[in-house]
């Protein structure tokens, strides 16, 4: 049976491959695993099927025979693991490129998560002008201190990894709002992802679903 995962029937995003399943598909590009999509509207989500599958009633999820996978970040460890390609055989360099899957979501990713969330949901509440400093001032913090560490290498460590994977993930979210360019290597560093033949074909399979149609 082929490995299965779940995306958005239509991502709100209208195909700027933001939704996570993008980067499932793109690490199973990687590492060359053929797979099937099943598209997913917000109401079945929210339905015992897909509820057995994901406990919060999300994308994406990963089927491959009897397992049954939830969380990007999990999932794309789990094909990391298991396929060539995204760990180097380096136990010490794997050990590392975990660590920077686990700083790309635990670290990176919510405070510009709360930026989002701030941006594009909470313009209208009272108290958001006076928070926005706050949290554009956190998401700054995170984003220099992890372009003092990139410094001008073209990987966070070394050759490119499922650590690198996640962190172009979560940072392509800054792309909309412009803040990627403030800094500048990590734009390149982003750039450099998006030009991989992996991501051109994962960006494209979810383009072709969630583009203009
Ligand atoms: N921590 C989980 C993971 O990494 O897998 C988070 C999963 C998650 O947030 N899934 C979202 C979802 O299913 C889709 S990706 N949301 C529906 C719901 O909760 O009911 C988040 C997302 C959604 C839309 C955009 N966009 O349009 O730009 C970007 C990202």
């Amino acid at each position: 049976m082929a490995i299965t995962i779940t995306a958005f029937e239509r991502s709100p995003d209208g195909g700027k491959g933001l939704a996570r399943d993008t980067r499932v598909r793109w690490a199973l590009e990687e590492v060359g695993q053929p797979y099937e999509v099943r598209y997913v509207s917000f109401k079945a989500m929210k339905e015992p099927a897909h509820l057995a599958l994901h406990p919060f009633g999300q994308i994406p999820t990963y089927e491959d025979g009897d397992l049954v996978l939830f969380e990007s970040g999990a999932i794309v460890f789990h094909i990391a693991e298991n396929f060539a390609g995204l760990f180097s055989s380096d136990a010490n360099a794997r050990s590392r490129a975990i660590s920077w899957m686990f700083a790309a979501v635990n670290s990176i990713e919510p405070s510009i998560l709360e930026f989002s969330n701030a941006r594009l949901f909470e313009g209208d509440k009272p108290w958001a002008q006076e928070r926005m400093p706050l949290v554009v001032a956190r998401m700054h913090d995170r984003l220099k201190q992890l372009a003092a560490r990139l410094g001008q290498n073209e990987w966070l460590d070394g050759e490119f990894s499922a650590g690198d994977l996640m962190m172009v993930s979560v940072l392509l979210r800054l792309k909309p709002s412009g803040v990627i360019n403030d800094f500048p290597s990590l734009a390149a560093y982003v750039t450099r992802g998006e030009e991989r033949p992996a991501y051109k074909r994962a960006f494209a399979a979810q383009l072709a679903v969630n583009g203009p149609k």
